[in-house]
């Protein structure tokens, strides 16, 4: 079988990993609305932590960056005056820098992420979600932020009152991933931030037509248990856009796009109000505090959701 995730972020990867190790053909179609322009360099955190984390790079703690990375580069950019809040490592500097020349050169992102896959002997395709820029803005009473700025930064520390997708109106969608989708026997939005992993990719006409056409075939994983996420601040992001932080509230926001839901078992008592949706909810554990709860729920996936 042909699986396509939709993936952005620390909660994607866990299951892309526990995915691929049980099917031979991933598509991951990954989020570019997080990316970020620091000292030049073109920084794409989400392709990044699906490759570092599928090439067992990634920093198990910190959800991003490489392990055991050095800070060399970002002390220097501190001796040079220079902002450092956001924490690039050597080794992650290396893989924005090529990035960057390559782009100058002319190359697309998906080519140079193609390219990347290789150099990290990374099987599954990782396929940008579109190759043009969207950026995604978190707007708060004190103004409106790049999402780094909002959450690096300024630690998300603000009241939310808004998110903007700057140019995903006029964003193309990428051709493969609009394949990707249409040609899998499943394709699975991952349990990254609903507003700011999956918004962004949602938010591009084409991917979201796509998906409303096979949406029989699309399953959503819950990011939240309870009225709270898992990690990180969906949950802020859900309230601030007038949606109820909570699966239902997941639900509701998914279901032009979407008709079955993985949520957790504690939220049990919400599978009637979601079946009111016209979706299928299917209830399991859904955090993954290690390798075995990956492949556990990947393997709930591949086996009892039936499409
Ligand atoms: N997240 C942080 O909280 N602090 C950082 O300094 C930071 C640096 C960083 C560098 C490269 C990269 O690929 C990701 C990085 N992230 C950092 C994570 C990133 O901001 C977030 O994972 C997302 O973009 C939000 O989901
Ligand atoms: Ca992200
Ligand atoms: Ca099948």
């Amino acid at each position: 079988d042909m699986i396509t995730v939709l993936a952005g972020g620390t909660g994607s990867v866990k299951l892309v990993r526990g995915l691929v190790s049980q099917e031979s053909k991933v598509n991951v179609v990954s989020n570019v609305g997080d990316n970020y322009w620091l000292y030049g360099l073109y920084v794409c955190p989400d392709i990044d932590t699906i490759v570092y984390g599928l090439a067992d790079l990634l920093d198990p703690e910190k959800g991003w960056g490489i392990k055991k990375d050095t800070f060399n580069f970002l002390r220097q950019m501190e001796v040079f005056g220079e902002e450092t809040w956001f924490r690039v490592g050597d080794r992650d500097a290396a893989t924005h820098l090529i990035r960057t020349n390559m782009l100058k050169n002319g190359k697309n992102l998906s080519d140079i992420t193609k390219w990347m896959c290789e150099k990290f002997a990374v099987s599954a395709n990782i396929i940008p979600v579109t190759d043009n820029s969207i950026e995604t803005r978190i707007i708060t009473d004190k103004g409106e932020l790049h999402l780094q700025e909002y959450w690096v930064k300024h630690r998300g520390r603000d009241p939310v009152e808004g998110i903007q997708y700057i140019g995903a109106d006029k964003a193309r969608p990428n051709p493969e991933a609009v394949n990707a989708i249409h040609d899998a026997d499943m394709v699975i939005l991952a349990p990254g931030n609903p507003l700011t992993s999956i918004g962004p990719m949602l938010q591009i006409k084409g991917i979201r037509k796509e998906l409303s056409k096979i949406k029989k075939k699309v399953v959503a994983i819950s990011p939240l248990i309870g009225d709270n996420a898992i990690s990180g601040p969906a949950a802020k992001y859900m309230q601030a856009a007038g949606i109820e932080s909570n699966a239902y509230g997941l639900a509701k926001m998914y279901s032009d796009v979407c008709s079955n839901i993985i949520i957790d078992t504690k939220d049990r008592m919400l599978s009637k109000k979601i079946q009111s949706l016209d979706m299928k909810v299917f209830e399991t554990k859904i955090t993954m505090k290690n390798k075995q709860a990956e492949d556990a729920l990947a393997n709930f996936i591949l086996k009892q959701v039936h499409v």
